[in-house]
């Protein structure tokens, strides 16, 4: 038996717990952020920025990518707590300068945690790591330019380089990105949303004809009803509990349905209305289903045999007119289910069955019926049977096309999915590459590239020699952590565009350099002028976003600099490639008017960016315009995910704390969750702690065991959680060295970071 043995360095000696709180938001929220400005930000410039912060004309939140309402922002502050948690983590005045690297060795900072990493503030000057050195050193642009260039050029084959993107890059870094790496001769453009949504991308593509999703803030705020599936928006999209609770008012109802009571989406109290906190705030769930981790498929298939019962003996509740003129594949999909044992299904789903009851009379009286999801859907190896299942439900009821309907994935960086949209994807479209090509003189490659597992599989076969990293952390965020510093380690340069220190660059190749970018927030100067940039966020609306702090340090570069310093340097010796880089950079209009040439539903897209609410980009599907193989919505065929465990098996699904975004650690607590201080922790049902003859905050080990490897975390602690049976919550990163490599979603090679099978072990002594 192969082992891996990882050890992160653990934050958790002090970890406490209680039972977790109800309510989410509120006067805590507001106290919480006011602390958070005050403890790491200059109080002048913390002002400054808030009052920007996603106001037209301002900045987008560097968070995540829930929408700004069209017209009407709040005066009080259109952001939420974790908005302001990730401004301030980008606009703190801690610097990791020279002094800093040359004072901590790559040794010692590796024993740091990742909280402590990114609270050294902000990287200064781009940074240099010497083969066989110690310590990272101060290194001129142009010199690290002309290395990484140097490295470039000397590969063999361009696919010896990987290029990878994390979704808070600008449109228009993104697409001069993939232009530069096309234009070197590769699609290995992996980016994180192939450990994210991809598989929510793959099944609406294959069923609706898009890979997004197809509902607008007002479709919320007037459905009848909305099913949160699968997501913890009082934690990770804060603002979209105010739609929620806009739904409500509205007469809306409410499913959520998650293996774990999220405080926000049982009580939820808005800040920015003061008169809704005195009153104590809004019940946000209707109904509430405990389904067990990758019980979902199960769960849907009882909620539609019901109504499918039930349109049988009362009628008017499939809606066959909309199936008869919309929908390919009925007949076979009604045949498949009909062989389906309802009994099996609530079994499998862990929900009792008079709830899946309640839930499909809801559902039957409620025409507009939006359902949204995320990583609980997504992060599987049925993903993508998830998301088609959803996808069959909403077409049963003809909740496709129509006001106050939809599917709607709700994305996760602030802009991944403007990112796909400018071309960061190992497989883009023909027609993509030829408009591409023509725009800018370039022949780019028809091989498709590597996404971030075969990526990391291809560094790990010695197979891609450089890696460059545009934003993200890369060995955090991937599977099999031990493997993926493995691979990292094989490389003869790896390159990180990064605002903070992270765990990344201390996982190097045998070279590594650092290249210190701007942050949102701050002001971008090019030849041309203050410069802006364009996102889209979760709802394809495309707006732009002006920084408005002093750049932390006078050697920052912005994203978009950054690759044409590497691009230039790239393509010194190649007289075939007539990029003005220079002036791209210079003036990011000049990226607009390329993206315009490029990407249909950009036309005349820098007057429409210019407008203070910004555009929506055309999205068939809201018109019922299907561009499927089959011109029609899809039916399809789902299999119900094998969900035995064998003896002292374990169901694991990480999550994130209140208190992170990602791999970035603002605190050490889960406020929501009740806990603090300390993330090495198992959430585990009372019952199963008893089975185990264990204790309630005992300290254990956690066993995972893949392709004959058995890979183990050490020292979480035992925290009791209402959970279902056999099922188990961990924190992300912390146990991403139990995730095997291999295991990933077939279509996607997304890895399943919501269904790791474990046994806990009693603490090992070493
Ligand atoms: N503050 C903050 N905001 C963020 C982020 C952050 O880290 N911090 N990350 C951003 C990013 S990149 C993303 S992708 C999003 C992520 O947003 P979420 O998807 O909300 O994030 P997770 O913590 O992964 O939560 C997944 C939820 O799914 C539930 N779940 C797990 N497994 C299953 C299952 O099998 N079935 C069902 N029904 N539910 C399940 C979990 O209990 C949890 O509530 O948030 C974005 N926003
Ligand atoms: N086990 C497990 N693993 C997961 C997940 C999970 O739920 N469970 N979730 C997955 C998901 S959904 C995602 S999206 C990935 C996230 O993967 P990544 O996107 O790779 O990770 P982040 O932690 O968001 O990246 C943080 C780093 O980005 C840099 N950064 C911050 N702002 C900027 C900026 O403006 N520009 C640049 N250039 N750099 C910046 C900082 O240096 C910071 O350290 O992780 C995935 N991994
Ligand atoms: S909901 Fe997301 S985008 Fe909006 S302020 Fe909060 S973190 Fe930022
Ligand atoms: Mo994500």
């Amino acid at each position: 038996m192969n082992k891996k043995n990882h050890r992160y360095p653990n934050s958790s000696k002090d970890l406490s717990y209680t039972e977790s709180p109800e309510s989410a938001v509120g006067i805590p929220a507001i106290w919480h952020s006011l602390r958070q400005m005050g403890k790491y930000m200059d109080v002048p410039e913390a002002i400054k920025a808030s009052l920007k912060m996603n106001q037209k004309g301002g900045f987008d939140c560097p968070g995540c990518a829930w929408p700004d309402p069209d017209d009407h922002r709040s005066p009080l502050g259109e952001y939420c707590e974790n908005g302001i948690k990730a401004l301030v983590e980008e606009a703190t005045p801690a610097k990791a300068d020279g002094a800093f690297f040359e004072k901590y060795s790559v040794e010692e900072l590796s024993s740091w945690g990742e909280f402590e990493l990114g609270k050294s503030g902000r990287v200064t000057e781009p940074m240099y790591l010497a083969p066989g050195a110690t310590h990272y050193k101060s290194i001129a642009w142009a010199d690290a330019f002309e290395k990484i260039g140097k490295h470039l050029r000397s590969l063999e084959n361009p696919n010896e380089a990987i290029f990878y993107t994390s979704g808070r890059t600008s449109n228009e870094a993104a697409f001069l990105y993939g232009a530069f790496v096309r234009a070197y001769g590769t699609n290995n453009l992996p980016d994180c949303s192939n450990m994210c949504h991809e598989t929510s991308g793959y099944g609406l593509s294959e069923t609706l004809g898009i890979g997004k999703g197809a509902v607008t803030l007002d479709d919320i705020h007037e459905a009848d009803l909305v099913m949160v599936i699968g997501q913890n928006p009082g934690t990770n999209h804060p603002r979209m509990l105010t739609a929620l609770e806009n739904c409500k008012r509205n007469g809306g109802a409410i499913i959520s349905v998650n293996p774990l009571k999220e405080a926000g989406l049982q009580h939820y109290t808005n800040p920015q209305k003061p008169l809704r906190i005195l009153s104590g705030g809004t019940d946000l769930s209707d109904l509430y289903l405990q389904v067990q981790v990758n019980g979902d498929v199960a769960l849907l298939k009882a909620i539609m045999l019901r109504l499918l019962e039930k349109d049988k003996s009362q009628g008017g509740i499939i809606d066959h007119e909309f199936i008869k003129n919309h929908t390919h594949g009925y007949d076979e999909f009604i045949s498949d289910i009909s062989k389906e044992d309802f009994e099996t299904c609530v079994l499998e789903s862990g929900v009792s069955e008079q709830e899946i009851r309640k839930a499909a009379e809801l559902i039957a009286e409620k025409p507009k019926m939006i359902i949204c999801w995320a990583m609980g859907i997504t992060q599987h190896e049925n993903g993508v049977q998830n998301v088609r299942e959803i996808v069959n439900l909403l077409l049963l009821r003809g909740a496709v096309g129509k006001r106050g309907a939809g599917p709607c994935p709700v994305r996760g960086h602030s802009n991944v999915q403007g990112d796909r949209t400018m071309g960061i994807w190992e497989k883009m479209p023909e027609q993509f590459l030829v408009n591409l090509d023509s725009a800018f003189g370039i022949k780019s490659p028809r091989e498709h590239g590597h996404a971030t597992v075969p990526a990391i599989k291809a560094m790990h076969e010695g197979k891609a020699k450089i890696f460059i990293g545009m934003g993200g952390n890369f060995v955090s965020a991937t599977p099999d952590t031990d493997y993926t510093a493995e691979a990292l380690r094989k490389c003869d340069l790896t390159v990180h565009i990064s605002t903070k220190p992270n765990r990344s660059h201390l996982v190097h190749g045998r070279e590594a350099i650092i290249l210190p970018t701007l942050g949102r927030s701050e002001i971008d100067l090019q030849s041309s002028g203050y410069q802006f940039i364009s996102t889209e966020n979760s709802m394809g609306i495309v707006q732009n976003s002006k920084g408005v702090l002093t750049p932390k340090s006078t050697e920052l570069k912005s994203e978009v600099a950054i690759v044409a310093g590497i691009a230039k340097s790239a393509f010194a010796h190649r007289d075939d490639i007539s990029i003005d880089w220079d002036a791209l950079s210079g003036d990011y209009d000049l990226i607009r008017d390329k993206i315009e040439e490029v990407i249909p539903g950009f036309e005349n897209y820098n007057n429409r960016v210019r407008e203070k609410s910004g555009f929506y980009l055309p999205n068939g599907v809201k018109l019922r315009d299907f561009k499927t193989k089959t011109g029609k919505a899809n039916f399809t065929i789902n299999r119900r995910p094998n969900l035995i465990l064998g003896v002292d098996e374990f169901r694991l699904m990480t999550v994130r704390a209140h208190d992170q975004y990602n791999t970035t650690l603002y605190g050490l607590d889960d406020r929501y969750r009740g806990i603090k201080n300390g993330r090495e922790i198992i959430l585990i049902h009372p019952e199963d702690i008893k089975d185990l003859g264990m204790s309630a905050g005992e300290v254990v080990d956690v066993v995972s065991n893949y392709d004959g490897v058995e890979r183990s975390v050490y020292n979480f602690r035992l925290v009791p959680y209402d959970i279902p049976r056999k099922c188990l919550g961990s924190y992300f990163p912390e146990a991403n060295p139990l995730v095997s490599i291999h295991q990933v979603n077939p279509e996607t090679h997304t890895p399943i970071s919501k269904n790791i099978i474990v046994k806990i072990v009693p603490a090992s002594k070493n």
